[in-house]
């Protein structure tokens, strides 16, 4: 190769080479770029190649033009690395990028279930009265579940048919709070008044009305002096407590064997005020059950019948519930769908 034409090669190399170092965009592309300059195949390595058939004198020269080409190069390679390796970072840096001035997202809200909400409402309305919360397992022995409440061993309730036993004889699961009750006047003297909230367990066809659970609140009061009026007068108060100042009570005879008389409670409806409508059909709702505690049992707990009465209720929180809000099917009460939950709101 001639030298001049060899010198002409470099010069247009360099300038070549700056140019395309410069307009690089990648890190990938400065790689090829790299080897089209300065690899084995590039016009540079070709004028490198050809150094050893031109003359010494010249040889001398055209080296170090074309080393300092190739430093030249490679400096404005290194520059244009940094440069691209820098903006690579800064886009990462952009991509990740925090905005903390942004509004935090806010955590979805829960709220108390529907049934929580109305028992506590029930227990406030008797604890502002000045009834005491009483509670007690829920596997319970037939003393406290039956026999103390005067139920006796051949009443069809105490049937497995009825009941849910366990396998421990003599256990079950209780049918309903009043052996909380008993519990607690086998433990202390009258005056008592408490409301003893919680679960029951019943063998029942599961329907829109009945479950194999449910929850009840019930109440007691053992004094010396107590009436049925006071029983009425309690019950119409609670009434207005929970459906409004308007309400008023009705009471049917029933029977329950811890009880006499044994009642049947029903409240005027607080969407028609007791005309009729579709809600409560003739005007009435039935709530709830009561009556004068039988003296048996105020003997069973030790209590002397003579000198103390008392009226005891009881009452299912998912009727209570169903009735408030107009919910017809107490099974949405256990589905846990989220839809029908978070219309109660209430994070009391
Ligand atoms: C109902 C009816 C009732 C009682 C519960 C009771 C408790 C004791 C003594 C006497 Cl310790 N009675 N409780 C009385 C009458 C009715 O419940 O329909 N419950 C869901």
């Amino acid at each position: 190769m001639d030298p001049s034409e060899a010198r002409r090669i470099l010069d247009g190399e360099r300038e070549r080479g700056l140019e395309l170092i410069a307009a690089a965009s990648s890190l990938d592309e400065l790689e090829r770029v790299k080897v089209s300059l300065l690899g084995r195949r590039s016009p540079w390595s070709e004028v490198q190649r050809s150094l050893g058939a031109v003359d010494p004198e010249a040889r001398r020269e055209l080296g170090r033009s074309s080393n300092e080409v190739k430093s030249a190069l490679e400096d404005a390679i290194a520059g244009r690395r940094a440069e691209l390796e820098g903006s690579a970072d800064d886009r990462l840096l952009e991509g990740d990028r925090v905005d903390v001035t942004l509004p935090g997202r806010r955590p979805r809200q829960g709220s108390l279930h529907p049934l929580t909400i109305v028992q506590a409402q029930i227990v406030d309305v008797f604890t502002r009265m000045g009834y005491r919360v009483a509670e007690g397992p829920e596997i319970e022995d037939e003393w406290h579940n039956f026999e103390a409440l005067n139920i006796p061993p051949d009443h069809p309730a105490r049937t497995m048919k009825d009941s849910l036993y366990i396998d421990v004889p003599g256990l079950l699961l209780r049918t309903e709070t009043s052996a909380v009750q008993i519990r607690t006047m086998e433990t202390e003297e009258p005056p008592v008044y408490v409301v003893a909230p919680g679960r029951v367990y019943r063998r029942e066809a599961v329907d829109a009305t009945h479950g194999s659970m449910f929850q009840q609140v019930e109440g007691l009061a053992v004094d010396e002096g107590i009436s049925f009026s006071d029983l009425k007068g309690t019950l119409e108060a609670f009434a207005r407590a929970m459906f409004g100042p308007d309400r008023r009570v009705r009471l049917h005879p029933d029977y329950f064997p811890f009880v006499e008389p044994g009642v049947q409670v029903a409240v005027s409806c607080f969407l028609c005020d007791g005309v009729g409508c579709r809600v409560c059909g003739n005007g009435w709702i039935e709530l709830l059950g009561a009556g004068m505690v039988h003296p048996r049992v105020l003997q069973n707990c030790g209590y002397d019948a003579e000198r103390f009465t008392g009226f005891a209720f009881g009452m299912g929180v998912e009727r209570v519930a169903m009735v408030r809000y107009g919910v017809e099917d107490l099974r949405l009460f256990y589905e846990g769908d989220v839809r029908f939950l978070e219309q109660f709101g209430g994070a009391a």
